[in-house]
C-alpha cells in the first residue's frame, strides 16, 4: 500500500512578478520552487501553507487562492505526494532568507526552469493565468518524467 502526504507549496504573484525560493537542503536541494511543506497532524492545508511561508521566507499571508491540486508519484517507490498549490498575492514582511530557501524574485517572462521540478513547465502556465487545474505526474528514480496528466477545472 502506497502512503499518502498532504503537502503544501505556495507561490507569491505580484503582477508580472513572483517569488521563488532556492531550495538549500534536503528533498529538491539546488532548485527553485514556491514555499511549502508536509500539513502537520491538527492543522487544515491552508493554515499548513501560511505556516511554512513563515517558516521558509519569513514573510506573512492572510488571503491565500487554492488553484491546483497535483499527486507526484514514482515508478520505483510507494509514495504518494498531494501537493495543493496556493498563490497569494498581498504578503507582510519582506522575505528572508532561512535555513531551508533564499528567496528570489522572478520575472514572469524569466522563470528559471531549467533549475525547477520536470513538471512545472506544465501547470505554471495555468497558475500564472488563476486558471484552476488538477494533475498527476509520475516520475522515474532518477526523478525523470515519464507520464502525466493535467486538466484545467
Ligand atoms: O517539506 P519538503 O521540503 O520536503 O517539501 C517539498 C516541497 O516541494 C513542498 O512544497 C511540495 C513541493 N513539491 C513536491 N514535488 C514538487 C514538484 O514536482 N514540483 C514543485 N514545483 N513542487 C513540488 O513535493
Amino acid at each position: 500500500m502506497g502512503s499518502k502526504k498532504i503537502m503544501t507549496l505556495c507561490i507569491i504573484h505580484q503582477g508580472n512578478k513572483i517569488l521563488l525560493g532556492m531550495k538549500k537542503r534536503g528533498f529538491g536541494k539546488g532548485r527553485y520552487n514556491g514555499f511549502g511543506g508536509k500539513v502537520h497532524d491538527g492543522e487544515s492545508v491552508e493554515e499548513a501553507a501560511k505556516r511554512e511561508l513563515i517558516e521558509e521566507a519569513g514573510i506573512r499571508c492572510k488571503e491565500l487562492d487554492l488553484i491546483g491540486v497535483l499527486e507526484f508519484s514514482w515508478t520505483n517507490k510507494p509514495e504518494i505526494l498531494e501537493v495543493h498549490i496556493f498563490k497569494a498575492e498581498k504578503i507582510e514582511g519582506e522575505p528572508t532568507e532561512s535555513e531551508e530557501m533564499k528567496p528570489e524574485w522572478f520575472h514572469i517572462d524569466e522563470i528559471p526552469f531549467h533549475s525547477m521540478w520536470s513538471d512545472d513547465p506544465h501547470w505554471f502556465p495555468l497558475f500564472l493565468e488563476n486558471k484552476k487545474f488538477k494533475g498527476n505526474f509520475v516520475f522515474d528514480d532518477s526523478d525523470k518524467m515519464v507520464q502525466y496528466n493535467l486538466e484545467e477545472i
